[in-house]
């Protein structure tokens, strides 16, 4: 079978006209900045990577070193790259324009950069996860509010997977794509063309330990699914939970699922446990390139309009018949 890079796939998208000159070599600049995270990652303890970085991010959360490094590799990757106006990750409390100095472009660039990093020390799969969105016209030096845009206005998404293998899936708008790392080549090799997600499926995916917060259509929806084939569902099903929501999605993209981080009576004050706008937008638009869909149980997710950048939602994605079944729990309740 011929092999097809990611630059070849990006080239051919251009050339297609689905994206611009600019967008596909950002996302080259970004497609480097994961392999050199990827390697990173795969040292472990090798190279004393592993464990606390001695800080806490702007989520008040203790940094470990790899989300410390995993996040400069992507500025400063990005910085020079020179197709951006600016960009703004989970780890930086502001957004940070690129300086006047150096070569900018039309895009803004928003990253988790090691999403489920609390997996790192027990060598479970972690990832990156990143949206682009246009800068607005005229705009300069962005500030956060040219980046509160809704998910639906995102030009491209997509998510690093360092797992047994390295895999970075991306969308510009024409279905979802699967590239896998080829380490000895140091490049990603086109190996998954239009993955799609199940509309119907066995397996769901909540942190389980949180069910005495739910909020009644959850509890509803969780409990027929134990119930099985004993209850109103009249079938079996699995769950599973990595805690690392770039391991879960990607299961899901692969053979079907639904994914569930609900507002409960934990983080409800919060407005939801995951990130608006680097890991639920992005996800969401991979999701529904993929045929799937993702609401907060109430409304698509990329239909919010974001009022801060760090903003938390509830997130309720995957094969689309099940999300649609959890929204209308919500709907009758
Ligand atoms: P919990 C990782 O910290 C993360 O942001 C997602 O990757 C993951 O799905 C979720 O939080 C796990 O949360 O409460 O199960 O630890």
């Amino acid at each position: 079978m011929q092999r097809i890079s990611l630059t070849q796939f990006l080239i051919e998208q251009q050339r297609a006209g689905r994206t611009t000159a600019d967008l596909r070599l950002l996302i080259e600049v970004v497609a480097r900045a994961v392999k050199a995270i990827s390697v990173n990652v795969s040292k472990g303890a090798l190279a004393g990577v592993l464990g606390e970085a001695g800080s806490d991010n702007v989520q008040g959360e203790a940094q470990k070193k790899l989300d410390v490094i995993a996040n400069e590799i992507l500025i400063q990757a990005n910085e020079w790259g020179g197709h951006l106006a600016g960009m703004a990750s989970e780890e930086v409390e502001d957004v940070r324009p690129i300086p006047r100095e150096f070569p900018k472009g039309g895009y803004l660039l928003l990253f988790d950069p090691l999403d489920g990093s609390s997996n790192i020390d027990v060598n479970i799969s972690v990832g990156t996860i990143f949206s682009v969105l246009r800068c607005p016209e005229g705009c300069v030096e962005p500030v956060e509010a040219d980046f509160l845009q809704a998910g639906r206005e995102q030009v491209a998404a997509g998510y690093a997977l360092y797992g047994p293998s390295t895999q970075l899936i991306l969308t510009v708008g024409d279905g979802v794509h699967g590239f896998t790392l080829d380490r000895e080549m140091g490049s990603f090799v086109y190996t998954h063309p239009f993955m799609t997600v199940p509309v119907d499926t066995q397996e769901f995916a909540i942190n389980a330990s949180n069910a005495r917060f739910w909020e009644a259509p959850i509890k509803r929806y969780v409990s027929e699914m134990q119930e099985g084939k004993n209850g109103p569902r009249g079938r079996d099903f699995n769950m599973r939970w990595v805690a690392s929501m770039v391991a879960d999605v990607h299961r899901i993209l692969t053979r079907g699922g639904v994914f569930m981080y609900p507002v409960d009576d934990k983080c409800r004050a919060q407005g939801g446990k995951l990130r608006l706008m680097y890991e639920a937008n992005p996800m969401a638009m991979i999701v529904e390139q993929a045929g799937g869909a993702a609401t907060t149980g109430h409304e698509r997710i990329m239909d919010i309009q974001p009022h801060k950048l760090h903003q938390r939602v509830p997130v309720i994605l995957g094969s689309r018949n099940e999300v649609e079944r959890v929204s209308r729990y919500h709907a009758e309740a």
